[in-house]
């Protein structure tokens, strides 16, 4: 004997975002920024960037013109790095 239920069901949609997973979204980069020049280039740099959420390490090379970069993935973009260091007066080198 078959007892058919139509009843309808409403469940609520849980959003889940920003899950964190431990460090497996942690990134190592370096960038070429052909115009660090000196010490103020360097402090400059490290400090827009080390501001920002997931960022782990900074260090600014100057005399291969490159930042190395570790950070994590899931809080921040290599575009928003990039966008950063525009705006600190800094061209990322493609
Ligand atoms: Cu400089």
């Amino acid at each position: 004997m078959a007892n058919i239920n139509t009843r309808e069901q409403s469940s609520k949609i849980a959003k889940k975002e920003g899950t964190f997973t431990m460090a497996a979204t942690v990134q190592d980069i370096t960038l070429s920024v052909p115009d660090v020049s000196c010490e103020h280039c360097v402090k400059t740099i490290d400090g827009a960037l080390a501001v920002l959420p997931g960022v782990e390490t900074v260090s600014t090379d100057i005399p291969t013109k490159t930042v190395h970069l570790r950070y994590d993935s899931s809080q921040l973009s290599a575009e928003k790095i990039e966008a950063v260091l525009d705006d600190a007066g800094y061209t990322v080198a493609k």
